[in-house]
């Protein structure tokens, strides 16, 4: 099928909740209000590293409109995984809902149920704790020292939170001696938050049957209904849990949070319904943030600039609990495999406990980190050698049929389409023979630098029905999509709705879509790894592709015809080659001909291969000299998606990265005082998103390069794609504006006056 032929797929439609969520009407887990409704609280740990020696909370349960108080002794005793994934190798089961031990500051070790928020925060200061304090790791190099205390019982030892990842492949020693050139390098990163723009939030009530119903802002529903059940003791049948509209979750919102046990478990005790809402500061301090990581790297090139080897050794900051550090550290170690080929690899990848808050997942889910530091070298490497950047990226770029980071052969490649269209869409060349001096300012140097990326979606071993739809063609010829996919505000579920309609053959504003309630839509993965549209997206096509022939068999009988002389446009059904005989859907749904009317239903399952997608980012930057302030001034962001759906989703998707990107690499960093383990600006006055001000002019390309055969009409992932390649680039401009190179992030103002200071001393 040629793009042409569409109806509509690739067409930007009305987004379907776009109105109810621009005039406020759209409803989110905060919303929601219950008769009896009680306001639940976490009392949280300011120490970084102790034993609760005594927890009095006598007073907080004597204050009026008190209802419950819960403190490790009155909650089940119950390992849990940080992250719900059922048994997997992605997350640690290293937590307990409430523990006689605080592992950082900030920790909830308590928590209270009052008749209002006021109430219960004031309850929380009447809660009288002891603790016996332990000495507290606070970076990566106390907790791998060998006499370290350590932060957990479980886990192989040493503050690992998983044995070291360790890839070899080829002959690395044979590789560094085939070198013309050797780099090495340490890097470094900081502690990115995904400030999602709805603070988590969730609501439990018991009904008389001791049915648990939970509203709960999730990316994974059927994972909390897990563990919740799990946790309480519970069949699956007996939780049901409730996704509305949601204010993002950038992976942080895959993981099942302490509060949510907690507001389960208050609820039942009060025998009334508990809403808990964290606030701005909560985000910070018992959210998930990106690893803080240390990275060292060194990589051979020969003269042409082909790699010939590469080691690296990173290490991931867990904070103090595992999360999803065992799937980040395994990811992200693997991507440094590809991307850039390289026969001769050596890598070990680790994540270590610390006292201090938990890093989880987050967008680009441990390779931000390790293509940061390749995609520097790389241009370190081109300047050494005389070579163009754009151009040993091309020399060195994966190609398809490689073994990509998973072990499967790359397929659906668009890496050099995107590197080489690029080159001539922001005249790459043009720009880097231009003057660096901006005459508007005397101060400012001019740079522009390249990063490159691919990241994998989808694809969990063991689980054959990773995708899940369910499509009914109702009576009246309306059509409602199930789907378990929780939609984030990313328009998901409109790129599913767009492909159900293309599908079946019905206008799209016929098809609703229903989700986020467990007891209701097919069991779903949770919404991460970028895989709604590839994964659910496939599922929901052959589901409307089975509805169709359903639809078409009964249309037969109506017209007494052959199914296969009938086809569905636009909701008519035609008898191919007589124009003058066709029935609507409606018709064919509804009585006549002594044929009743009836709903039809048709479900779909999939399980996916990995599937990758590219992207190249160029970028300007303009440094202020004697301020060091960094201007990310344009960014052309030219990605394969395969086949786009809805271009505008795919494009909002593609500037909210970049967005993030910026801010992680030149102001964003969530910082724990490394002496008291105190989180030190945890909140949006402190914490420097870049806002629409800072925003450069993106001119984003979309491709469709090349299509993923396991994708709906070979449409891939788009969503952690466009946060991975933005971060190289701006350090890479930085250093072609002012010769200056920065191996870590944030980049910030004084490290570039730093910087300017020391290379004009050389
Ligand atoms: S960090 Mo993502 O939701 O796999």
């Amino acid at each position: 099928m040629t793009k042409h032929e569409f109806r509509i797929v690739g067409k930007s439609v009305k987004r379907q909740d776009v109105i109810e969520k621009i005039t406020g009407e759209g409803r989110y887990t905060g919303d929601y209000h219950l008769p009896g409704l009680l306001s639940g609280k976490i009392k949280r740990a300011e120490i970084a590293h102790a034993r609760i020696r005594r927890i009095d909370v006598s007073r907080a349960l004597a204050y009026p409109g008190v209802k419950a108080v819960l403190t490790h002794h009155d909650v089940p005793r119950v390992l849990h995984y940080g992250s719900p994934h059922p048994r997997s190798a992605s997350c640690t089961m290293d937590q307990y809902i409430l523990d006689d031990r605080v592992r950082f500051w900030g920790e909830g070790i308590a928590a209270v149920a009052a008749v209002s928020e006021e109430i219960a925060d004031e309850a929380l200061d009447l809660i009288e704790v002891e603790y016996e304090p332990l000495p507290a790791i606070l970076d990566i190099d106390a907790a791998q020292a060998p006499d370290a205390p350590l932060i957990h019982d479980v886990g192989p030892g040493g503050n690992l939170v998983i044995p070291p990842v360790h890839i070899e492949r080829g002959d690395v020693e044979k590789g560094f001696a085939e070198a013309d050139l050797i780099l090495e390098g340490e890097f470094s990163g900081g502690r990115p938050v995904p400030t999602y723009m709805e603070p988590n939030v969730c609501i439990a009530d018991w009904d008389g049957s001791n049915k648990l119903t939970f509203w709960t802002s999730t990316q994974t529903s059927f994972m909390v209904r897990g563990a919740l059940a799990e946790v309480l003791g519970l069949p699956l049948n007996k939780v049901r849990v409730l996704v509305d509209h949601m204010g993002g979750g950038f992976g942080a919102k895959q993981d099942l949070f302490q509060h949510e046990f907690l507001c389960a478990l208050l609820a039942k005790k009060c025998r009334r319904p508990v809403k808990m809402e964290f606030t701005r500061r909560e985000t910070f301090l018992a959210g998930r943030s990106r690893h803080p990581f240390r990275l060292w790297l060194r990589q051979g090139f020969r003269k042409d600039g082909t790699l010939t080897a590469r080691e690296m050794k990173i290490v991931y900051e867990s904070g103090a609990y595992g999360s999803h550090s065992p799937g980040v550290t395994n990811v992200g170690t693997a991507s440094a495999t590809s991307l850039y080929r390289c026969e001769n690899v050596r890598l070990d990848g680790r994540a270590v406990y610390t006292n201090t808050p938990i890093a989880g997942a987050y967008r680009g889910y441990g390779v931000v980190q390790t293509y940061f530091a390749i995609d520097i070298q790389m241009d370190e490497a081109a300047e050494k050698l005389g070579i163009d950047p754009a151009g040993i990226r091309l020399r060195n770029a994966v190609r398809e049929g490689d073994i990509a980071p998973s072990g499967h052969p790359v397929v659906g490649y668009g890496l050099e389409a995107c590197i080489r269209h690029g080159i001539r869409a922001f005249d790459w060349a043009g720009k880097r023979a231009a003057d660096r001096h901006d005459p508007a300012n005397p101060a400012i140097r001019k740079g522009w630098g390249i990063g490159c990326e691919m990241h994998g979606s989808s694809a969990y071993p063991g689980i054959k029905e990773q995708g899940n739809a369910i499509v009914r063609m109702n009576e009246d010829g309306s059509v409602t999509l199930l789907t378990g996919a929780a939609g984030l505000g990313t328009g998901a579920h409109t790129a599913l709705a767009q492909i159900v309609a293309e599908e079946l053959g019905v206008p799209f504003e016929t098809v609703s879509v229903v989700h986020g309630d467990t007891d209701v839509v097919p069991w779903d993965i949770g919404a991460f790894a970028s895989h709604t549209t590839y994964l659910v997206g496939s599922a929901a096509k052959m589901a409307a592709a089975e509805l169709r022939q359903r639809v078409l068999a009964r249309a037969a009988e109506k017209l007494q015809e052959k199914p296969g002389h009938l086809e569905m446009v636009e909701g008519v059904i035609l008898v191919q080659g007589q124009p003058d005989r066709s029935i609507t859907v409606a018709e064919a749904m509804g009585p006549s001909r002594g044929i009743p009317a009836e709903h039809l239903v048709a479900s779909g399952s999939y399980m996916p291969t990995k599937s990758y997608s590219f992207a190249a980012h160029f970028v300007e930057v303009a440094v202020d000299t004697e301020t060091g302030i960094i201007e990310c001034r344009k960014v052309m962001p030219v990605h394969d998606v395969g086949r786009v759906i809805h271009p505008v989703a795919a494009q909002g998707q593609i500037e909210g990265g970049i967005q993030q990107g910026i801010g992680h690499t030149l102001t964003e960093d969530y910082v724990i005082d490394r002496t008291t383990g105190r989180s030190l600006n945890a909140g949006l006055v402190d914490y420097k998103m870049p806002l629409s001000m800072d925003m450069p002019d993106i001119e984003t390309v979309i491709l469709e390069a090349a299509p993923d055969p396991g994708g709906p009409w070979g449409a891939k992932g788009v969503g952690e794609d466009p946060i991975i390649a933005i971060g190289p680039a701006i350090a890479n401009a930085v250093y072609d504006a002012i010769g200056v190179r920065f191996h870590h992030y944030p980049i910030t103002p004084e490290d570039v006056l730093n910087g300017l200071r020391r290379k004009a001393a050389e």
